[in-house]
């Protein structure tokens, strides 16, 4: 358990701390000089069940609340110093404002001082204490009269603490690794030394850790938690950690930069946060007021942009955007102070909510509504608000990553929230098993009506399919959808083409007759010299633009090939073809062949040929190198599939699935496929480089 101290300038808070631990916090000369302490103090004290009670001693100068916030920021227990011959005074106020907004829910008050007042002022100041706690989460906290002069009260104060640490409320060590630093220094012999409060997960030596914002790389050498060395520090430890690594220096890393687990690095400088105007506060806060933000141990500038219609009034709850002068590490649910940018006064705080925050469309019902599943402090909860609200997805790794949660973490709530993963390289996108359903309903409802309507057609785009269906899912996720969907055989997809798996092309009456026609003209001897769509037109008087139509239709469902413009050839014809091409290249020694061999085998006129070899060419059917050809085996199958070498084609049209279109490769260039689409997707693997 961590204490920290807080209250007015002089209430004696350190002096409790040397009479609790016998360490005197106050370290600089100058804080012996003016009897007062300026920066932060640490001390430790054992605790008869073998665990350590740390110390956080801040000062109670009002210059110095920046390092007084840099103190409290991950404290469990707060010891609020409030001496009786004063009584409550502006510190005592802000400061117990301070670890309000910070969300410190176990605390003490040690009336200090006792043996200077009589019995009459101290019930007098208890009174006042009362009534000060109240409407503030230590509202129950116990008044405990002490003195550090004579020592009353104060081995009563270390059982009570000794007490709150063994029942108070442990922090996990489960999640990532966060440690907020709040002092950093060179040891002889030893090397580059940060100290700070886990905020969350464990680490161990060799960790591998990022200094976040800097994106430093580091590793951990060794550790000091509560006071001692140890092979594990954890949420909840204070602890002093050696880092190693290229860029590692005391100069590098100042208070208020954090150290992560290396998937935890992604400083932001947008964030969209619940906050609390403080009702000390006599005016609103208002659009694109710049304010001090203090995180952690850092501070920083930054704007407010109000999210809510009205302005924040005093007392008030609004959700707001804070613009930051630059990038900081943080957390979602992390707590935050903001005070004017003069440095005088705490104006109010509160926690963060969505670290990703936009830039636009920040204020819409839409996005509040967002704002409002993300102030779920459980993850599993606010998970499910999230994937149950607009737009119905979102990006898991980010949301894990911004809440430090670790892969079994992650892994666990997706099961108990029945969440579909669909992973692509840069992207774990997330959806509810609901929205998983009504995509899919719907998804198949689109593609049977479209298949009603063009029955003849192979199926839908896929961006199309994509643009009509919400929530529109980014592409390659979409992808992963359908081949999630294609793998549970409810639609095949055709490169760019989806259909429902069970869909046949079915050529129109009237098409299907033309084509009984047009198949036996560019069928049997002639195949491999067929008339040319001039010529089928005129041999059948039928318009020309319609025997166009019609073999461009047939060249989609893979019946025929435009081999050169408006020449059309069989599919089975050129399967042939190609069977020849490949007996040609057998029978020569280098693989080698002529466009002239080619001719005579098929018994064609030169220039014919030549197109043939040209639009094998193309589909890299066959390779060329001047006037020699040979075969690429890895592309002779693009033309087998449609009728089979041979095989011919008396042109029904009743043929089932539009197969191998010669230029169509299927999924090439694609990213696939998540791992296993029904069960769970994860991110890779990043908490070990
Ligand atoms: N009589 C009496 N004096 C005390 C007691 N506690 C502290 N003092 C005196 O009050 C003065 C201030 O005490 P500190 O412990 O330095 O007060 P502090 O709250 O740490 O002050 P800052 O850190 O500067 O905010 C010192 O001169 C102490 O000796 C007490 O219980 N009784
Ligand atoms: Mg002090």
């Amino acid at each position: 358990m961590i204490v920290g101290t807080a209250g007015h300038i002089d209430h004696g808070k350190t002096s409790l701390v040397r009479a609790l631990t016998g360490v005197d916090t106050d370290r600089l000369k100058e804080e012996k000089a003016r009897g007062i302490s300026i920066d932060l103090g640490f001390a430790y004290l054992p605790a008869p069940d073998g665990s350590v009670v740390g110390f956080v001693d801040v000062p109670g100068h009002e210059k110095f609340i920046h390092n007084m916030l840099a103190g409290v920021t991950g404290i469990d227990f707060v010891l609020l110093t409030i001496a009786a011959d004063d009584g409550i005074m502006p510190q005592t106020r802000e400061h117990l404002a301070i670890v309000d907004l910070l969300g410190v829910e176990a605390g003490l008050i040690a009336l200090t001082k006792v043996d200077l007042v009589s019995p009459l002022r101290l019930a007098e100041v208890s009174d006042d204490i009362r009534e000060l706690l109240a409407n503030t989460r230590l509202c129950e906290a116990e008044v405990l009269p002490v003195s550090a002069v004579t020592g009353a009260g104060v081995e009563t104060l270390r059982g009570k603490l000794f007490a709150a640490a063994t029942t108070g409320r442990i922090k996990s060590a489960q999640g990532r690794f966060r440690l907020g630093i709040d002092r950093c220094f060179t040891l002889a012999g030893i090397g580059t030394v940060v100290t700070g409060t886990v905020l969350s997960g464990a680490v161990s030596p060799d960790d591998p850790v990022i200094v976040s914002p800097s994106g430093l790389a580091a590793r951990v050498r060794s550790i000091h938690a509560q006071g001692r060395a140890t092979e594990r520090g954890q949420a909840g430890d204070r602890c002093a950690l050696n880092l190693t690594g290229d860029d590692i220096s005391k100069d590098m890393i100042a208070r208020g930069d954090m150290v992560v687990d290396p998937g935890l690095h992604a400083p932001t400088d947008r964030i969209d946060a619940g906050f609390r105007l403080l009702s000390t506060e006599t005016k609103p806060v208002t659009q694109w007021m710049p304010v001090r933000l203090h995180h952690a141990a850092t501070d920083v500038g930054a704007r407010v942009v109000l999210l809510g219609d009205a302005p924040t009034a005093t007392g008030g709850e609004a959700p707001i955007q804070l613009v930051l002068d630059r990038p900081i590490a943080a957390g979602a649910g992390d707590r935050f102070v903001l005070r004017d940018t003069t440095a005088q006064r705490t104006i109010g705080g509160g926690k963060f909510l969505d670290l990703r925050a936009p830039a636009r469309k920040r204020r819409t019902p839409e996005r509040l509504d967002q704002l409002a599943a993300h102030a779920i402090a459980d993850p599993q909860a606010s998970l499910a608000a999230l994937l149950d609200r607009r737009p119905y997805f979102l990006d898991i790794a980010i949301f894990a990553r911004d809440r430090a949660l670790a892969d079994d973490q992650v892994v666990a709530i997706m099961q108990s929230c029945g969440v579909l993963g669909l992973q692509t390289p840069g992207r774990s996108v997330a959806l509810s098993r609901a929205t998983w359903q009504d995509i899919r309903r719907r998804l198949l409802a689109t593609l049977q009506e479209f298949h009603t309507e063009h029955p003849d057609r192979p199926g839908v785009g896929l961006e199309l399919l994509r643009m009509q269906l919400q929530p529109r899912l980014p592409a390659p996720s979409f992808v992963v959808l359908l081949q999630g969907l294609a793998k549970l055989g409810e639609v095949a997809l055709d490169g760019a083409w989806v259909r429902l798996a069970g869909h046949t092309v079915r050529l129109t009456p009237g098409d299907e007759r033309l084509w009984g026609k047009v198949g036996s003209l560019l069928g049997g001897a002639e195949r491999f010299r067929p008339p040319r769509v001039r010529d089928i037109a005129g041999t059948l008087c039928v318009r020309e633009s319609e025997v166009r139509r019609l073999l461009k239709l047939l060249g989609r469902i893979g019946k025929v090939d435009e081999v050169a413009h408006d020449h059309f050839f069989l599919r089975a014809a050129v399967a042939e073809m190609v069977e020849i091409v490949v007996a040609l290249s057998r029978k020569a020694s280098d693989g080698q062949f002529t466009a002239a061999q080619f001719r005579d085998c098929i018994d064609s006129g030169r220039k014919v040929a030549i197109q043939i070899l040209e639009f094998f060419d193309r589909h890299g059917v066959t390779l060329r190198r001047q006037d020699l050809r040979r075969i690429n085996k890895h592309r002779l199958d693009l033309f087998r599939r449609g009728g089979g070498a041979g095989g011919a084609d008396n042109g029904s049209g009743r043929e089932s699935s539009p197969v191998g279109r010669p230029d169509f490769k299927s999924g090439r260039g694609r990213e696939s496929v998540l791992g296993g689409f029904d069960s769970l997707s994860l991110p890779p693997h990043s908490r070990r480089a």
